[in-house]
């Protein structure tokens, strides 16, 4: 190429095969981090029988949701970070060269397409709430095996190259007299350092001690009785339903029913626990609660602990009235049908009359305003 006229966006050193295997690296990682804990939370919520999510330890979901969350976001910068350092060989001719070219272009731009939608439609879901209801799990996990099957084939194909790159000192054969803007190592750094900000302001949606300097986490420690609220009874259309004096809790089993007032729940022997809300928009918090053991009300009923039991909530339609209490779980005996939070009869908008807060549980499962259990 003639010396004469130079792009100067292409002369960056940051465009240099060192800079993006290293990113490449963390951002196989991240992407890896995402899939795995995606995966887990996706089989709890539809449970295939050839996985079984335990009950203990109580906090587990709650790791492995805010890592999906926070790896997530730390892609977003790393991401961004690999395309500036690769986009001039967009610019490259003859467009196709040979057929494993056409496959790594082809797999690339598949890759790119899916890993865009996917870290935009997360970072949507965990900022607005569900603004596509049902429609947005479904579709982030299919795009997610597009997007990991594309970065196996990546890799597998850029093998050499980053292997090369690995290898490779960034310093090396830098002239920056030569070059505009940013050492190669500058750039790094730049990018680490992103990636570390974007991860110190969402983390703290999570992480207890992160919570002061994470301006993200915008839902920790607002609500009621000091959990946040994710759908309020008026929203969920329950108020009446909720405060009706005839309400009663039906436990209904094969082997027998019994319904409880609300007097008489409260008449049963309670158990407390410290358990956390952990929601799969990646915000989590712990809180005091207070309630029946679900397996007492199945024993009462006669039934027994370890019964699989559908949760039916006074919610009428909404995606997440109803919900499935594994065998896993019922066998638990801190897994409660609340009654009460932090000391106080549960707020209505966490779930009064009652609700389900068993350990190790996605938010989404711990289903409010309970007004049937059915065993199986
Ligand atoms: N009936 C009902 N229960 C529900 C929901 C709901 O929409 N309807 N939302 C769930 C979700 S997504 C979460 S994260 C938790 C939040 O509980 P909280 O509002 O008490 O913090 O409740 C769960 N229980
Ligand atoms: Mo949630």
């Amino acid at each position: 190429m003639s010396t004469s006229f130079r792009f100067r966006g292409f002369s960056s050193l940051a465009h240099d095969e060192r800079v993006t295997a290293r990113i490449g690296r963390w951002l196989g990682i991240a992407f890896t981090v995402c899939f795995v804990t995606g995966l887990i939370s996706h089989f709890i919520q539809h449970p295939t029988g050839l996985f079984a999510w335990p009950s203990r330890p109580v906090n587990l979901y709650r790791v492995t949701q805010g890592l999906h969350v926070i790896s997530g976001i730390a892609a977003i910068p790393l991401l961004l970070a690999k395309l500036w350092s690769v986009y001039p060989k967009l610019f490259s001719r003859p467009l196709v060269r040979s057929p494993l070219h056409a496959l790594e272009r082809g797999s690339i731009l598949v890759l790119s397409a899916a890993a865009f939608f996917q870290l935009f439609t997360g970072l949507f879901n965990v900022a607005q709430n569900y603004p596509w209801n049902f429609y947005f799990p479904a579709v982030h996990y299919a795009v997610a095996w597009v997007a990991m099957g594309s970065v196996l084939v990546h890799v597998a194909v850029k093998l050499p190259v980053i292997r090369t790159g690995l290898r490779k000192d960034p310093d090396a054969a830098a002239k920056p007299d030569d070059h505009f803007g940013l050492s190669r190592r500058g750039f790094l750094r730049t990018t680490w350092l992103t990636a570390g900000v974007a991860v110190v302001a969402t983390a703290g949606a999570t992480v207890p001690l992160l919570r002061n300097v994470s301006g993200l986490s915008w839902r920790s420690g607002k609500g009621s009785q000091g959990v946040p609220v994710n759908k309020t009874a008026a929203s969920a259309g329950v108020i009446d339903a909720a405060r009706d004096p005839r309400w009663a809790l039906e436990v209904v089993t094969p082997s027998g029913s019994r319904t409880f007032t609300l007097a008489q729940l409260a008449a049963l022997p309670q158990t407390t626990a410290d358990l956390p809300i952990a929601c799969v928009e990646g915000w989590s918090q712990s809180a005091t609660w207070t309630g029946v053991p679900v397996g007492d009300l199945l024993r009462a009923a006669g039934s027994a602990p370890g019964a699989e039991v559908r949760v039916i909530s006074l919610e009428r339609g909404g995606l997440y009235a109803t919900s499935t209490l594994p065998g896993e779980h019922t066998a638990d005996p801190i897994s409660l049908l609340a009654l009460r939070l932090n000391g106080e009869e549960l707020d209505i908008d966490h779930g009064y009359p009652c609700r389900i807060i068993a350990p190790n549980r996605p938010g989404v499962l711990q289903t409010k305003w309970v007004q049937r259990l059915e065993a199986r």
